[in-house]
């Protein structure tokens, strides 16, 4: 016996047409996207995902931070809004879907809810978090984390990126600066579909992840200050050696995650040194620590060590050693509510499930702090993601979105 609305479904290869038309814009050198945030290919997505907005009869606001929100309308224009979205800003070696399957994913909800001509009580407000990244800009889930309160806008607006561009002026360059208060929406839930980026799911052999808590991160930049000098004719006896201080602090970091396990990561994706020349041994080095885990007191527990830890090691060398943190987020619990709606929609579906812990962040971390918000995830082959190779399957991308679909509509009742 078919469970009630079990054979509504999305349209897949509307999905995945979708994904591949928005992975044209910012490609990469190996087969998947370099469309980092506030860049003229970021401006060109957004663009196409205007258009595509428009073209499903939504009308999208702007606010301060670039933010876009695509607005089908409910039944009762006073009830909230039910959220759905991600992010299409990627990695510089980015994949075609961390980010993007849930912005598309979100639009193809919509999409499905016009063709099939179904009406909801409450609007649905697809949703293109501005910076999830913090790649180019530091920290990640940029924009989500103005809108919860978390950062002030001025604070965003100051950002820079590497080249020292400041993100303000890239916000204003790219001409997607919009006028809504960042955080004056307010949401009846958040829904957000993602890959996994992790093993589990496809080593599981499942379909859906059933999304029930986010680990919790620190990036914690380091700033190690030796001194410039030759590395043919200075003496191993008369070095302040940074780079040396970088490497043992490195394994240091490798340690406290180990000695932490199980649930918890930790690494350095990023390091600057200066002047970079291959004779000179290195004057100052600059590097993120990314450390990770879904429980709060082991999360803090490895903060307090690498940060003892670091400055001891520089010091044994003769090298200064400063710290800053630029990214946080505490462990968070998504709504049990919403959480139990993803899994009944699996189950209604026909679809394996397991519950998962997001590995990444994600824009739903933050949006949780300020709305009942949860995920939907798929599976991605050898769990690899921020790599060009990313990859999904169709039917791994319709299984989630279907899910989606029955969870954001039954949150946003349906008006027969
Ligand atoms: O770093 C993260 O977890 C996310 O991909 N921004
Ligand atoms: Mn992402
Ligand atoms: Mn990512």
């Amino acid at each position: 016996m078919a469970a009630p609305g079990e054979n509504l479904r999305i349209n897949p290869d509307r999905l995945w047409d979708s994904l591949m038309e928005m992975a044209k814009i910012g490609p990469g050198i190996a087969g998947g996207n370099n469309r980092q945030t506030l860049t003229d290919a970021d401006g060109e997505g957004r663009h196409l995902f205007k258009r595509w907005c428009d073209a499903a009869g939504l009308k999208t606001g702007i606010d301060k931070m670039g933010t876009m929100f695509a607005r089908r309308e409910g039944t009762d224009p006073d009830a909230l809004p039910v959220y759905v979205g991600s992010h299409l800003d990627t990695q510089p070696t980015g994949g075609k879907y961390d980010g993007v399957l849930g912005v598309l994913g979100g639009l193809e909800v919509i999409r499905t809810l016009n063709d099939l001509g179904i009406k909801t009580k409450h609007p649905i407000v697809v949703t293109n978090w501005t910076n999830e990244e913090g790649a180019r800009f530091a920290p990640a889930m940029l924009a989500s984390g103005v809108f919860a309160g978390v950062h002030t806008l001025d604070y965003a607006y100051l950002r820079t990126d590497p080249d020292g561009k400041i993100f303000g002026d890239e916000l204003k360059r790219i001409g997607w600066v919009g006028d809504e208060e960042v955080g004056a929406r307010k949401m009846h839930a958040y829904f957000e579909y993602h890959i996994e980026q992790g093993p589990i799911l496809e080593a599981e052999n499942k379909q859906i992840g059933v999304v029930t808590h986010g680990q919790g991160l620190w990036w914690l930049e380091f700033t190690l200050t030796g001194k410039e000098a030759h590395t043919g004719s200075t003496p191993m006896n008369m070095r302040v050696n940074a780079g040396l201080a970088m490497a043992r602090i490195f394994e240091m970091v490798q340690k406290v995650a180990m000695d932490n396990q199980p649930g918890a990561v930790g690494g350095v994706g990023q390091v600057k040194f200066s002047p970079n020349s291959r004779n000179v041994l290195p004057g100052t080095v600059v590097f993120t620590v990314d450390i990770r885990s879904p429980e709060q007191a082991k999360l803090d527990r490895m903060r307090a060590a690498v940060e003892a830890e670091a400055p001891r090691i520089a010091k044994e060398l003769g090298v200064g050693c400063s710290v800053e943190a630029v990214g946080h987020f505490d462990p968070v619990t998504f709504d049990p509510t919403l959480v139990a709606r993803v899994r009944a929609a699996a189950e209604k579906l026909g679809y394996s499930h397991m519950n998962i812990i997001s590995g990444a962040g994600h824009d739903a971390c933050w949006t949780a702090r300020v709305a009942p918000s949860t995920m939907v995830m798929c599976p991605c082959v050898d769990g690899l993601s921020h790599n060009e190779a990313e990859d999904i399957s169709k039917e791994w991308a319709a299984a989630g979105c279907d899910v989606l679909f029955h969870a954001v509509a039954e949150t946003a009742e349906i008006v027969e």
